[in-house]
């Protein structure tokens, strides 16, 4: 039977995605409830055409649902996660709060499916970053096939990645700009301002050196794919784009690769489309990719002359929907289909 499920962030960015996908993809529910901050008491929001009051996650029950999708960030995730498990629900959560347990599978229906043949120890499915999502997608049959000595990446990730409050910021602080060239408009969300720059930065700074973002994109691809070696090393940086995160990869073999049985494999995958042969010289962009929304868009696939072990390829895709929401229903529609729920 359908499930009762809680939308936890439902005002948000992702959390309105959630139900966008819902509606789409007509996924079954019995009962809904959407649940946000005190601040969105009194709202109200609608699902498949019928109205729904925003709760308050003080205090709500989670006794009467089984799945809840977890969108509203780390430390809400931190708080109130555990307490919808202990009251009986399933958690699915998009944060970075359960990500590296080992009790809580992290997981990207298309690489590793077979992690929700089991209900979680800790009662949580993690949801990976966006930027790790559509890497590990297209890494797993590149390290099947040739086998992966390092890869290394640099990000180009939206404003969207910050929520809703990212977006309203860019705009405003690109407006500002074009008013008065000299006036960066506000730099909350992102310091420096976005408008008309990039920003190497997203997250937090580490000991290391590197970004909690670039720390994320490590740690999180070597336990999707299950290699804990995985030599990934990555550059985050933010771009002035609302959404559609793109990434630019050097992924260097232990054997050669050939180009056109690279671009078939790639291709072949799942909710995938490789910009090459029916649009040669085009190639994906976040503002090119809205037509098909729901794939990892790749192009720009090149051998190198000098070391045929190695290839660039591009990749954009849609980070709210791919790297959060898309996946969360992906991952609760395999939960479904296993009948592990
Ligand atoms: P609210 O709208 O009530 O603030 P975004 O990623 O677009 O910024 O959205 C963040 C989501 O997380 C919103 O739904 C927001 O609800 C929710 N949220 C943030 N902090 C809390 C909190 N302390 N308790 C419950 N929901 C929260
Ligand atoms: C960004 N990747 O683009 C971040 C957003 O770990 O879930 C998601 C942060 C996370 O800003």
């Amino acid at each position: 039977t359908a499930p009762r499920i809680a939308l936890v962030g439902a005002t948000g960015l992702v959390g309105n995605t959630l139900i966008q996908l819902i509606e789409e993809r007509g996924f079954r529910y019995r009962d809904v409830h959407l649940v946000a901050s005190a601040r969105s008491v009194g709202r109200e929001l609608t699902v498949d055409g019928r109205p729904y009051p925003v709760q308050n996650l003080e205090g709500f029950d989670f006794s009467q649902v089984d799945l809840a999708f977890f969108s509203a960030g780390a430390s809400v995730s931190a708080k109130y996660a555990p307490h919808a498990v202990a009251q009986g629900a399933l958690v699915i959560d998009n944060t970075s709060h359960f990500r590296m347990d080992p009790d809580s599978p992290l997981v990207v229906p298309q690489v590793n499916a077979h992690e929700l043949d089991r209900r979680p120890v800790s009662g949580v499915i993690a949801n990976p970053n966006c930027s790790t999502i559509p890497l590990v997608r297209l890494l797993q049959p590149v390290e099947a096939r040739w086998g992966i000595r390092q890869a290394v990446v640099s990000t180009y990730q939206a404003a969207s990645g910050r929520g809703h409050s990212g977006v309203a910021e860019l705009r405003e602080a690109t407006a500002a700009s074009l008013a008065d060239p000299a006036d960066p408009g506000p730099a909350e969300e992102f310091t420096p301002s976005l408008s008309f720059n990039v920003v190497p930065f997203i997250d937090r700074l580490l000991e290391s050196g590197f970004t909690f973002e670039e720390q994320k994109m490590l740690q999180e691809s070597r336990k999707i794919l299950g290699l804990p070696h995985l030599d990934v090393t990555t550059t985050c940086v933010r771009v002035p784009v609302v959404n559609s995160h793109s990434e630019a990869a050097w992924i260097e073999c232990h054997n050669p690769v050939d180009r056109a049985e690279l671009v078939a494999l790639l291709a072949a995958l799942p909710e995938v489309t490789v910009h090459d042969q029916d649009t040669p010289g085009a190639f994906p962009t976040p503002r090119t990719v809205a037509d098909r929304p729901d794939h990892v868009h790749v192009g720009r696939v090149r051998v190198a002359e000098h070391n045929p072990r190695g290839f660039w390829l591009w990749l954009v895709a849609d980070n709210i929907r791919i790297g959060a929401a898309l996946n969360a229903i992906q991952i609760a529609e395999a939960l479904l289909e296993r009948g592990t729920l």
